[in-house]
């Protein structure tokens, strides 16, 4: 069988390789997704205290920095029995949604959009070709349209650097705020505080409908193929997004072949037969015959699920059908849940006041374990930790990139994004351009998938805890 390995794949976060392999028709047959990065944070967190795993754990990624450190806040917070007010709340959901507008943004247009683009069109690349001489491409995009994306390519650029500032705003800085801590929020939103912040996030909205959306559409339009090419499992995963008492909000759930159901976290397992890992002690082991990835296999009752906007939206909506889990499909939910946050998040500033309590409050019932779950912007995150002694004994992470990117598990079941590409006939075996836009309609972060955690023994206790 042909091989193709693309390695790595550029326009990611983090280190990832693919190999497909090939019939003679171009169809490919199979699929491994490596993650070529080995991280460790868990081990960095060990004797450390409770509240240090927020600081560490944004650390873990550039890129969702909030989503990490959103998650290890609110796990110290169980830790150290404390309770945020419903001001905290708010005021770290809208820091958390600027994340994700900044994610959603620069994802479509400076990762995922040169693939519907000759490169004569980008800059940097262009060396005066026309869009006919640039090799292998399908060009579905006249000059002008070409022309028209570019520019918002570099607006993009501008409304991603906006939604940061907004970050900054109450967080003081970013990527790795300060603002937020398991005690309360650092920065009181001041009217002058609050005005800067929704001034920014006007101009970001005038971006999202002026130009993500119609650019969405367009793109959508002109590759009609691409609404069933890259269907994935067809199951899906959300931890659940922001707190339901307080308006927009994602539900939690698991959504298998049309069916929704309830969350359980103990139903999750980590398979590594093909991870660079020892079967009994976990301890890594490159040299591992068979395995192909730095990345375990999370599941949820044995089976692959699918994380991110798409997710979100299927579970959100009751959506079903076979057709829905395509590479424009995912590319769309981002677009319109970039939107829906957005929207969201001037109800919840509507609700922010000057004088609030931002302390959390103390609830009197310390733990020594406990268990986050939230979703990310790329889909369910998980942090638990476990306090021995007044530090930290064990720490876990499973990102969201750790359950789409994941290799074959125990049983040989493949990853969302390997079974995502399984199927896919190539046009051109030389410019396997399919690949590229199958995978980066996941927004991979490697960066962020590779973590620590046993299978069995001590880690399954978090798993037995309730959310
Ligand atoms: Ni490094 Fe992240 C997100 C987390 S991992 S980007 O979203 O958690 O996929």
């Amino acid at each position: 069988m042909p091989k193709i390995t693309i390695s790595p794949i550029t326009r990611i976060s983090g280190l990832l390789s693919i190999d497909i392999m090939l019939d003679s028709n171009r169809v490919v047959q199979e699929a491994n997704c490596s993650g070529e990065q080995f991280r460790g944070f868990e081990l960095m967190l060990k004797g450390r205290q409770p509240e240090d795993a927020v600081y560490f754990t944004e650390r873990i990624c550039g890129i969702c920095s909030m989503a990490h450190g959103y998650t290890s806040t609110r796990l110290v917070r169980k830790i150290l029995g404390l309770e945020p007010t419903p001001e905290i709340v708010l005021l770290e959901q809208c820091l958390l949604g600027a994340e994700f507008l900044q994610n959603h943004i620069r994802h479509f247009y400076l990762l995922a959009l040169p693939d519907y683009l000759p490169a004569a069109a980008l800059p940097r690349i262009n060396q005066g070709l026309s869009p006919e001489t640039a090799p292998g491409f399908d060009v579905n995009v006249s000059q002008a349209q070409q022309h028209m994306l570019l520019e918002h390519y570099f607006r993009a650029m501008e409304a991603s650097r906006k939604c940061h500032e907004m970050l900054a705003v109450f967080g003081g800085k970013i990527p790795h705020q300060h603002g937020m801590t398991a005690a309360g929020v650092a920065v009181i939103p001041t009217a002058s505080r609050q005005v800067q912040f929704r001034s920014l996030l006007h101009q970001v909205q005038d971006f999202i409908h002026e130009a993500f959306l119609p650019d969405l559409h367009f793109i959508a339009e002109r590759y009609p193929d691409y609404e069933t090419i890259g269907a994935g499992p067809n199951r899906f995963l959300c931890f659940g997004l922001f707190d339901p008492r307080y308006g927009g909000h994602f539900p939690a759930g698991i959504m298998v072949d049309g069916r929704p159901q309830t969350i359980n976290p103990r139903a999750i397992r980590e398979d590594i037969r093909y991870s660079w890992y020892q079967e009994t002690t976990e301890n890594p082991l490159p040299e591992k015959p068979g395995a192909y990835s730095w990345v375990k296999a999370p599941r949820y009752q044995g089976l692959a699920f699918e994380g991110g906007p798409l997710a979100r939206k299927v579970i959100a909506s009751g959506l079903t059908g076979t057709t829905i889990a395509g590479t424009i499909p995912r590319l769309a939910a981002r677009a319109e849940e970039a939107a829906l946050i957005a929207s969201w998040m001037e109800e919840w500033m509507n609700y922010l006041p000057q004088t609030g309590r931002y302390t959390a409050q103390p609830t009197g019932v310390p733990r020594s374990d406990a268990i986050q779950i939230n979703d990310a912007p790329r889909g369910p995150l998980l942090h638990a930790m476990m306090v021995s002694g007044g530090t930290i004994g064990r720490y876990t992470v499973i990102t969201p990139s750790t359950w789409n990117f994941s290799p074959k598990d125990d049983h040989g079941e493949r990853g969302p994004a390997e079974a995502a590409l399984v199927g896919t006939v190539l046009a051109d075996i030389k410019h396997p351009l399919e690949v590229g836009r199958i995978i980066r309609a996941f927004d991979p972060c490697l960066s962020c998938a590779t973590h620590f955690i046993a299978r069995q023994g001590e880690n399954q206790i978090h798993f037995d805890l309730e959310v």
